[in-house]
């Protein structure tokens, strides 16, 4: 099929996601245009069939603002009329499902019917979508778009709740290519280089936003290292980023941790991973969790939104509540003090994670693409 596929090109999950399901559409033959303002932190061109396709935006002195939404609903209008395009998959809602209500209208005048699927990925819901300010908008491209996913039950519940929703919502989870991350613990997973041999690691991964609650995480490890030989691994950044390194700071304890700032080599740092830290205020699925547990990685994580879906309480790891930092570094020290226990946590979560593999989860979306074309 020829599929568009519109999403934020930065390193958030769902920027990670629609890459990644646009990689793998690809190679499996599909034709996959890109639609979005840079190119995609993860995108791999030398995979066959894909193309990306810049939205660019005009400066005029009178804009204070530029209209990004009409730059892109026009992008999507050209793209679809010149390579024909079947499908056009929009990741976060906010403004993309809109945007592609407004191409499929004025495509439809040209005499053409594209279909629009919109996942839904999380913020685009739980913080930002249901905020007065965008509130209409959201749940008019939610009802009017063709299809409509989202990536968790959790997520899905979240949704009907807080809009009027009209439209069927269908679960379609986060995946990933466990292959990968065998791969990287197979050929390169060089752990001498960060730890000692008889320290564990503990890793983060995130966009150091304030839902992550970095500051848990240094929290948590604080008190894991005074129990445990520990190195502590901060990926990624944001606007957290130096309140987290001053807590550290403060907390003495440099020596034991590492920032290593945005990364696209996050499988090959995960498979030095014993413990994964995820203690966010929300999280609609946690797709730095399943990418950790791929790496055989056992997980801590607070017990909100789709979190409980996949990180599996006494098994992959434990859950807790929201700001109960004791408890999450209690289980993490529980975890970690003991070989035995540490392998069977580590076993159990990559286990879990074929639940949620590219092989099981990219045929659902191809049937949901055909799907709607065919109801055509
Ligand atoms: O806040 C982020 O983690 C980024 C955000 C995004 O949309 O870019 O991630 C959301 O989508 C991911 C992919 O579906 C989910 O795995 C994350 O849980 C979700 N983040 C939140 O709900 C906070």
């Amino acid at each position: 099929m020829k599929i568009g596929i519109v999403c934020y090109p930065t390193f958030g999950g769902s920027g990670v996601v629609a890459t990644e399901l646009g990689m793998a559409l690809a190679d499996k033959g599909h034709e996959v245009h890109f639609i979005t303002y840079n190119q995609p932190v993860r995108l791999d061109f030398f995979t066959h069939n894909l193309h990306f396709h810049e939205v660019l935006l005009e400066e005029y002195p009178l804009f204070q603002y530029q209209p990004y939404e009409l730059a892109l609903s026009s992008k999507m209008v050209e793209v679809v009329e010149k390579h024909q395009l079947e499908v056009l998959h929009v990741h976060y809602a906010i403004p993309h499902a809109y945007a592609a209500y407004m191409a499929k209208r004025m495509l439809q005048e040209k005499g053409l019917d594209i279909k629009v699927v919109t996942t839904l990925h999380g913020t685009d819901i739980t913080l930002v979508g249901s905020h007065p300010t965008y509130k209409s908008a959201v749940e008019f491209s939610i009802n009017n778009s063709d299809v409509v996913t989202a990536v968790s039950k959790s997520l899905k519940e979240h949704t009907l709740r807080l809009f009027n929703i009209t439209n069927d919502i269908k679960v379609v989870y986060n995946f990933i290519d466990t292959e990968k991350y065998d791969k990287a613990q197979e050929t390169e997973c060089n752990r001498i280089s960060i730890a000692k041999p008889e320290e564990r690691i503990v890793t983060h991964v995130s966009n150091f936003r304030p839902v992550k609650r970095t500051e848990d995480v240094i929290k948590i490890f604080y008190e894991i290292q005074k129990e445990v030989p520990s190195k502590l691994l901060m990926v990624g950044d944001g606007p957290e980023r130096m309140n987290a390194e001053m807590l550290v700071a403060k907390l003495g304890i440099e020596e034991r941790v590492i920032f290593l700032g945005n990364s696209n080599e996050v499988a090959k740092i995960l498979c030095y991973t014993d413990v994964f830290l995820l203690p966010s205020e929300t999280e609609s699925f946690g797709l730095a969790a399943l990418e950790a547990m791929a790496a055989s990685s056992a997980v801590i994580s607070t017990n909100t939104g789709g979190l409980p879906e996949v990180n599996i309480h006494g098994k992959t790891g434990y859950l807790s509540n929201l700001g109960d930092v004791n408890d999450m570094a209690k289980n993490a020290i529980t975890i970690l003090k003991d070989d035995a226990i540490l392998e069977v946590f580590k076993a159990n979560a990559k286990a879990h994670t074929k639940l949620f593999s590219l092989e099981n989860i990219l045929p659902v979306y191809e049937e949901l693409y055909k799907s709607c074309s065919v109801s055509a």
